[in-house]
């Protein structure tokens, strides 16, 4: 079963009580927050404030996607503040073991995001340490972009590199998803699938039953 990780990036945060309420009552697997720096990509979007009250009412396990330079000073704040899963980008650090290592020491489950144009085979020696690999289906730091084909091939070598060393690894895909993108990505091997502006946040509608009907549309 593939699971859904609302961006709430996307949601509208003038009413973020409300829209958590109905994403819980659609059955969102995870809550997906993108934490910028405005210096590894440019732009901000969320941060350590709104991770203390996402936490603080629902039971909804946390992904926590870093968008930052330099993501290992973020890792202890993110686990007070109870973080389940939290990734960063392999592009950001010239150490990635030891961002790994420390986030899973702290008690989160550890994810290396890669770029569109970062090859799969950058993960070498890494992927025994992961519990996941958030595989970007567009440039990071901005939501509404096209899906990069590309990416569907990135997701089957990762699947296969993951099957010889990891089996429990999974693969999340974050950017462009709608429901025809991210059918293809589940028929490649994701598990986890990213939900924004391209699926559930489309500003039409009611945002429960949209995350009911894309999270049926993309089983396979
Ligand atoms: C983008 C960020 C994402 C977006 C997501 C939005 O840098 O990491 O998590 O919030 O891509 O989805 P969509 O459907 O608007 O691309
Ligand atoms: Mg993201």
């Amino acid at each position: 079963m593939v699971r859904i990780a609302p961006s709430l990036m996307c949601a509208d945060l003038l009413h973020l009580g409300d829209d958590l309420r109905l994403l819980e009552l659609g059955g969102a697997d995870l809550f997906h927050l993108d934490i910028m720096d405005g210096h590894f990509v440019p732009n901000l979007s969320l941060g350590l404030e709104h991770v203390r009250q996402i936490k603080a009412v629902t039971s909804v396990p946390l992904d926590v996607h870093l968008m930052v330079s330099d993501p290992e000073p973020y890792l202890a704040r993110l686990a007070d503040l109870r973080v389940e899963m939290v990734s960063f980008h392999l592009e950001a650090t010239p150490y990635p073991l030891r961002v790994i290592r420390q986030a899973r020491r702290l008690g989160m489950a550890p994810g290396l995001a890669l770029n569109p144009s970062t090859p799969p085979d950058r993960l070498a020696g890494l992927l025994g340490e992961l519990d996941f690999v958030l595989v970007m289906a567009v440039e990071p730091g901005f939501a509404g972009q096209p899906f990069i084909p590309a990416t569907l091939g990135k997701i089957e070598a990762v699947r296969a590199a993951g099957d010889g060393c990891r089996a429990s690894l999974s693969i999340e895909v974050d950017g462009g998803i709608s429901v025809v993108t991210g059918r293809q990505c589940v028929e490649r091997g994701a598990g986890v699938l990213v939900a924004g502006s391209s699926s559930i946040f489309k500003g039409d509608g009611d945002l429960r039953a949209s995350l009911v009907r894309f999270e049926r549309a993309v089983q396979t």
